[in-house]
Order: structure tokens, then C-alpha cells, then sequence
């Protein structure tokens, strides 16, 4: 799909982000020049998915696609049940609900904004066990997303298996600036939560770009290809929740997987509350048809490496202009360290917030924050305050080229030259759940 961009003017973009209250999420995509804001669902569909489209078999119950779907799940994956939903959070959702009780805990490598929210809404409490170095925006260790087991360990020895339905594991961890997760840590977690038997539960929204990174440094994977070591990723877990509206090249749908009968059976029941029929779970035909070719050539050893490396080309020109960045370069986008960029801002003065304001200003360029705002209130009501303030590039797959690269770089550029001159923002308005996307704030 090709489609016109338009091109506005610095008061143009004034208004609109003012109107939009200084948050990205509220912006309307025609003002827009190039958007970075999401990865997700934001992909261009191949020639082949599209023709799977035109195969939508809408039958309310056992469309064919959803059986096509169920193979490309158990052929690449290897999970055994399938339970499709609209979205990652739909699986979130209903795998919360099957898995925790309340006063549970749920450790995990690093929070993520929907999953982190479906847990403690079904009673649960998230906690953080990923290495320390996941934290550090300048740490160049290969494989920030691993867990820290010794963390695990002791909310294991403090509370009990018993208290631990899983642990939630994210390939590559978005919050940390896509970093992945090495097969070794993830064979020593399988090795230890099945002597507590615990389960891992897997949220392998973007498998496949972690597999690329396991290939490109992990000794004893470089002759592999991605299909093969996503497998064996899937094959150390227990079960899974994913949005393929990543990896899986699609503008919706999403799923729950897992290799257990009586949670599958449970999930299956629930879905019909929330969702729709076990066969399609709030997707149409045409979605799932989607959805399974897309799983197919989300393993595809050239794409990944054209994907991941055109996020290292727009990593390394940011890295040349001086731009302080999340290093190592993650998979689905440029994490900007905003705190690095605008020290002069306190994280109450949402340095992020105000950096992606005046990125889109300078150029029309869409990003979002993930830093202070994202990571919300604990249950308490407390804000949290994330060592790691970021405004996250993202980089949709098969849609920009280069040189859209280029100019990204430029216009951030231009913003690091004249940072001393940005104003921090106020919050005005707070929605109760996932504030960021609805946020309103004001210059101070
Ligand atoms: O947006 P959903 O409901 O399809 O998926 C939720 C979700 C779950 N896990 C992870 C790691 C995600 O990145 C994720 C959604 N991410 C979004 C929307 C993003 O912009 O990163």
C-alpha cells in the first residue's frame, strides 16, 4: 500500500500538539508527517497476505482460517491450543484471569504497560526481575532483556512457589528498548522453574527479532536460522500471549497459546464472555488468514535482517549526531535516553512527554514516551518513577526507507542543538488506566 504524505508547517504542528495536549496519542495521523509512534498494527501487509485476505471464510464457527491459524501457530511455535483474540491485551486479559489469584506475584523481565495492568487487575502484584543492567541506558550487555535468577530466587524462597502461577518472560523487552533475551538464561530459567515448578508464560509479541539477535551473538547460534531458534525459544515455555499485530505482520488480531488442557480449556470458556467463539475470538476470517501468513515470514532470516537493520542504520546516524541513545540498538525501535538529552528537566517535568512534543514540532516526526507516563501508578496510587526516561522511535516494518531515516535524524538533531531552550510540561488531566495514551499536559 502506498499512500501520500503530508508535509505541514512549524505553526501547523504548533496548534496540533497543542490541541492534542502535548501527547502524541492524541494527535490525528493526517497531520502527521512520518510516524514513529507504534509499531504496532502499523506494518505493511506482503502481496501473499493480502491475497489471503480475499480467502476470509467468515463462518461465525470453524472458519477455515482459524485452522490455518492453529497450524502456523503449532508449526512455528510449537504451542499446542490455540485461543485467538482481538489483540495482545484480549490475551492478557483472559490469561490473567485463568492463572492468578489474588495475592499472587508475578515476576517478569520488566513491566510492560497492558500486561503489567491485566495482572494486578486480576489480584496480582508485578515484580521485576530483570538484570540490573536492563536499567542502564549506556550498559552494553548483549542481552539486557535476561532475567537476574537470583532476584527469583528470593521472591521464590520469600513467598513461596505456591504464591508464583508463572513468570511472565517478554521476547525482546519493549520497555527496555527491545533488548533481547539469550537462549542460555532461558534454558537456566526452565531448568529452575521446573525444579519449583513454576510456569513461564511468554510474551512473544516479537519473537522473531529476539531470535535475530540470538543468531547475530550467540555463540553456538550463528549457523541457525531464526525459524529454528524461535522454536526452540517457544519450546522452553509453557504458554504464551502475543500481539500479532508485531512480529506477525498484521494491522489486527492477537492470541493466547498454550500446551496445557485444562487452561486451554478454561481460556476457551472465557473467551466466549470476552472476545468472541473459540474460532475466531474477535477477529474476522480474512484477520486470522492474515495472521498465519504473517507468522510464516515474520521467521524469514532477509526480512529480519532488512527489518533489524534498518533500526541500526537510524541507531547509528542518531549515535554520529551525538544523540544519547539505548545502547546496544534494539529491535523494533530507537530508544532516546530523554533524560540525557534535557537534564535540566526533572522526571516530574516529563522530560520524554516534552521531548516527543517538540520532535513532532521540529518535524512532523510522531514518537511517544515511555518513560514517567507510561509506567502509571502503583496500586497505591503512588507514580512510579522508571529509572529509564525515554521517547522510543519506532520503526514499522516494510513501510519507510532510508531515507526516512535520514530525516528523522536530522530533525532530532536539530532538537539536541537547541534543547537548552525546551520548557518542561504539567499533567492537566489523568485517566485512571494506561494514562499515557490519554494524558493531557500544558507548557510550564
Ligand atoms: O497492543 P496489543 O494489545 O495488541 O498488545 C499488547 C502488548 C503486549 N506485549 C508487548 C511486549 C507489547 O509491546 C504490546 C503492545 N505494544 C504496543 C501497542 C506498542 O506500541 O509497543
Amino acid at each position: 500500500m502506498v499512500e501520500l504524505l503530508k508535509m505541514t508547517t512549524a505553526t501547523q504542528r504548533k496548534k496540533a500538539i497543542r490541541d492534542a495536549g502535548y501527547n502524541t496519542f492524541l494527535l490525528k495521523s493526517e497531520d502527521v508527517y512520518i510516524d514513529l509512534l507504534t509499531d504496532s498494527g502499523t506494518s505493511a501487509m506482503s502481496d501473499r497476505q493480502w491475497a489471503g485476505m480475499m480467502r476470509g471464510d467468515e463462518a461465525y464457527a470453524g472458519s477455515r482460517n482459524y485452522y490455518n491459524f492453529e497450524n502456523a501457530v503449532r508449526k512455528y511455535y510449537g504451542y499446542k491450543y490455540l485461543i485467538p483474540t482481538h489483540q495482545g491485551r484480549g490475551a492478557e486479559n483472559i490469561l490473567s484471569k485463568v492463572l492468578i489469584k489474588k495475592g499472587d506475584i508475578v515476576p517478569g523481565n520488566m513491566y510492560f504497560t497492558t500486561t503489567r495492568l491485566h495482572q494486578e487487575l486480576a489480584g496480582g502484584t508485578f515484580a521485576d526481575i530483570i538484570i540490573d543492567e536492563a536499567h542502564d541506558p549506556h550498559s552494553l550487555h548483549p542481552f539486557k532483556g535476561n532475567v537476574d535468577l537470583e532476584k527469583l530466587d528470593k521472591l521464590v524462597k520469600k513467598y513461596g512457589a505456591k504464591k508464583i502461577p508463572y513468570v511472565s518472560i517478554a521476547t525482546t523487552v519493549n520497555m527496555a528498548g527491545g533488548q533481547p533475551v539469550s537462549m542460555k538464561n532461558l534454558k537456566d530459567l526452565r531448568s529452575y522453574t521446573r525444579k519449583h515448578r513454576i510456569r513461564i508464560i511468554h510474551d512473544m509479541t516479537r519473537v522473531a527479532e529476539n531470535a535475530y539477535f540470538i543468531q547475530q551473538r550467540e555463540k553456538g547460534y550463528q549457523n541457525k536460522s531464526i525459524k529454528e531458534i524461535v522454536f526452540e525459544i517457544c519450546s522452553l515455555t509453557d504458554g504464551a500471549t502475543m500481539s500479532a499485530k508485531k512480529d506477525a505482520l498484521v494491522n489486527i488480531g492477537g492470541f493466547m497459546a498454550t500446551n496445557e488442557w485444562d487452561v486451554f480449556e478454561e481460556a476457551r470458556n472465557l473467551v466466549v464472555v470476552y472476545e468472541g467463539l473459540h474460532t475466531y475470538g474477535g477477529l474476522a476470517g480474512r484477520d486470522m488468514e492474515a495472521i498465519a501468513i504473517g507468522i510464516e515470514e515474520s521467521v524469514n532470516d532477509k526480512h529480519q535482517q532488512a527489518r533489524v537493520g534498518q533500526v541500526e542504520y537510524l541507531g547509528n546516524k542518531m549515535i554520529d549526531y551525538g544523540i544519547p541513545i539505548v545502547k546496544p540498538i534494539g529491535g523494533h525501535g530507537i530508544f532516546v535516553d530523554a533524560k540525557a538529552f534535557l537534564p535540566h528537566l526533572n522526571q516530574d517535568q516529563y522530560p520524554a512527554q516534552t521531548l516527543a512534543a517538540e520532535i513532532f514540532i521540529e518535524s512532523g516526526v510522531r514518537t511517544m514516551e515511555r518513560g514517567i507516563v507510561s509506567a502509571g501508578r502503583k496500586p497505591n496510587g503512588d507514580n512510579y518513577y522508571p529509572k529509564l526516561e525515554l521517547v522510543r522511535f519506532t520503526i514499522p516494518r516494510r513501510v519507510y526507507t532510508q531515507a526516512h531515516m535520514d530525516v528523522i535524524a536530522e530533525a532530532t538533531a536539530e532538537v539536541f542543538r537547541r534543547r537548552n531552550k525546551v520548557r518542561g510540561l504539567k499533567m492537566v488531566y489523568e485517566p485512571k488506566y494506561l494514562r499515557f495514551f490519554q494524558a493531557r499536559f500544558e507548557h510550564l
